[in-house]
């Protein structure tokens, strides 16, 4: 189905309505818990600031996007029939392609009919006396519920830098996280690009082959590895699809909840040649395999660095010009920025219409009329991408009035860092769960599985308040605080808040440098499963 006829453009004619739950948000967290609560008899509403399904996906269209997740595992397993009809094209999907899934899934379930698009929840209430939560939109909406699931999306919120002269900027601007439907023609255009993270890595190339110039603009050189996207193999398929459950079931029993295990031996205990052949077959092999390749590559900063000098001496192979090369060198840890898998990237750097433009240190002067000022220098330009990543795990949440107990902003709450219970719920606000929330693995797992885990962990306890008569239950402070602690040291255990990188706010000026998600996934299944076990220990059930 074309995307232009699954938009919906709906009026809003709904003035109050009371509903069991409220849902922000239809991206892959939301859709999979309105499934889940219609399943089990609740009513439930859901608000989607974007025309369609998808969340990130929906917005994320800029060229080159896709998933560094093998399509086999980024995807639902709530649904034998569905993991079995769909049929992924390739290794890793593009963004389109992902997006198709969403909208058949949405379709497949019925799920429209209870999202409303086009609408942005710009408050969260609760009502202290009625124990309901008051949900409000930018399109007059107000409708109240029991519970409210903030599925907002850990990586849906833009960081945009404030730059000097935007305004005055007379060529055209986009951001890759807001990117327009009808697609960008760079052909014939000089273009400027500014961010080198995940996404700037994989729409280079892509921007590259259209545009009479591209003009790079880097202030930290990133570590990537090949992604190595090929048509998805059938065979392989057929062995997955053969037993589907089972490979979900062993997957969650790994780290990141996908399919690759911990190696046990570390970097040295094996010689430099064998180390060196080992690091050979994770780059001709592909995707995230590499900050893995010894149990201690993320955990020892020697066995790092060997990583990353492997990878070093890839980009300098790969760049014919040297002076090039180094300006491309990474400095930081190798996986401690999230790593990223490419295609041709380093290769780009080698095409005559492609200028790398070192901003490191002072970063860019500012954006003129014309272009972009940098080290003194004016670059003119028909077309920025801003690919400046964003603001993680906390900026979505943040953007909306959500009021607790004692009429508390979690913004407020929040301002030193985010406090909640495993990344579920905070402490002062009953009945608000946050799907994939701050202090859950979230993005150091494999998206779609921890979504699914949440979903199904609150569909749980949704179903064992209504079996035992209770009307609201929130994490407590006693829980909360030592939780915090522990995210703490588990990330302190690894390389990960070593250098500055979104997992700690450190890419948005101004948030506190605080690690979000928690590092250890299967540590973190048993810790809610525990929870569960002992009658929901760490919340208050009323
Ligand atoms: O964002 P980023 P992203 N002036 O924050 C630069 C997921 N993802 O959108 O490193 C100049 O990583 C910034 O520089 P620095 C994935 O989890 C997944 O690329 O802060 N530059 C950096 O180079 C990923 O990690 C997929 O010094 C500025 C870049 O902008 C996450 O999303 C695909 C700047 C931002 O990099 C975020 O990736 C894409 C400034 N003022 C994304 N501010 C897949 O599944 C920022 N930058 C494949």
């Amino acid at each position: 189905m074309k995307e232009s006829q699954t938009e919906l453009h709906q009026p809003s004619t709904e003035k109050r309505t009371q509903f069991d739950a409220v849902i922000v948000g239809a991206g892959f967290a939301g859709m999979c818990m309105l499934h889940k609560l219609r399943e089990m008899g609740f009513t439930a509403k859901v608000y989607e600031a974007g025309g369609n399904v998808g969340g990130t996906w929906y917005w994320n269209r800029y060229p080159g996007a896709r998933c560094d997740v093998p399509s086999l595992q980024y995807s639902y397993q709530f649904s034998e029939e569905l993991q079995q009809e769909w049929q992924w094209t390739e290794r890793y999907s593009s963004q389109p392609e992902i997006l198709r899934y969403a909208n058949h899934v949405a379709d497949r379930f019925g799920l429209r009919k209870d999202i409303q698009f086009n609408t942005r929840v710009e408050s969260v209430i609760l009502d202290e006396s009625s124990r309901n939560w008051t949900v409000t939109t930018d399109r007059g909406d107000k409708a109240t519920a029991r519970f409210c699931i903030m599925a907002t999306g850990c990586l849906s919120s833009q960081n945009m830098p404030k730059f000097p002269g935007l305004a005055d900027f007379k060529g055209e601007w986009h951001h890759t996280g807001h990117w327009p439907h009808e697609g960008v023609n760079f052909a014939g255009k000089r273009v400027g690009v500014i961010g080198t993270g995940s996404t700037g890595i994989q729409a280079i190339p892509m921007i590259a082959q259209q545009a009479k110039h591209l003009f790079v603009f880097q202030r930290t050189p990133q570590y990537s590895v090949p992604a190595r996207n090929n048509p998805l193999d059938k065979t392989e398929e057929a062995r997955i699809k053969a037993d589907y459950k089972g490979y979900r079931s062993r997957n969650n029993k790994n780290p990141f909840a996908q399919d690759f295990s911990l190696p046990t031996a570390n970097t040295f205990d094996v010689s430099e040649e064998e180390r060196l052949q080992h690091y050979e077959a994770c780059w001709e092999k592909g995707g995230l395999g590499m900050m893995l390749a010894y149990a201690d590559s993320g955990t020892n900063l020697t066995a790092n660095q060997t990583v990353s000098e492997f990878v070093k001496g890839k980009i300098r192979h790969i760049v014919k010009d040297p002076a090039v090369a180094e300006l491309l060198m990474p400095d930081h840890i190798y996986a401690c920025k999230r790593p990223c898998l490419d295609t041709h990237y380093f290769d780009t750097y080698n095409r005559p219409n492609v200028t790398l433009v070192d901003i490191r240190g002072e970063g860019l002067e500012r954006i003129t009329p014309q272009g972009i000022l940098a080290k003194g220098q004016e670059y003119e330009l028909d077309c920025i991408v801003f690919a400046t990543g964003f603001d993680a795990m906390t900026g979505s949440l943040n953007r909306i009035n959500i009021r607790g107990k004692g009429n508390l902003a979690l913004k407020d709450k929040w301002m030193e860092g985010p406090r909640a219970y495993l990344g579920l719920s905070s402490a002062g606000f009953p009945n608000l769960f946050t799907i994939t929330g701050p202090g859950s693995p979230s993005v150091l797992a494999n998206m779609i599985p921890a979504i699914e885990q949440h979903v199904n962990w609150i569909g749980g306890c949704l179903e064992y308040m209504r079996t035992h008569k209770f009307q609201s239950i929130e994490a407590t402070a006693e829980a909360e605080d030592p939780w915090l602690v522990q995210v703490q040291a588990a990330a302190s255990a690894t390389l990960w808040n070593a250098c500055d990188n979104w997992y700690l706010g450190a890419n948005v000026p101004g948030k506190p440098r605080v690690f979000m998600p928690y590092v250890d996934w299967v540590g973190y299944v048993a810790k809610c499963e525990a929870v569960v076990k002992n009658s929901y220990e760490g919340f208050l059930l009323q």
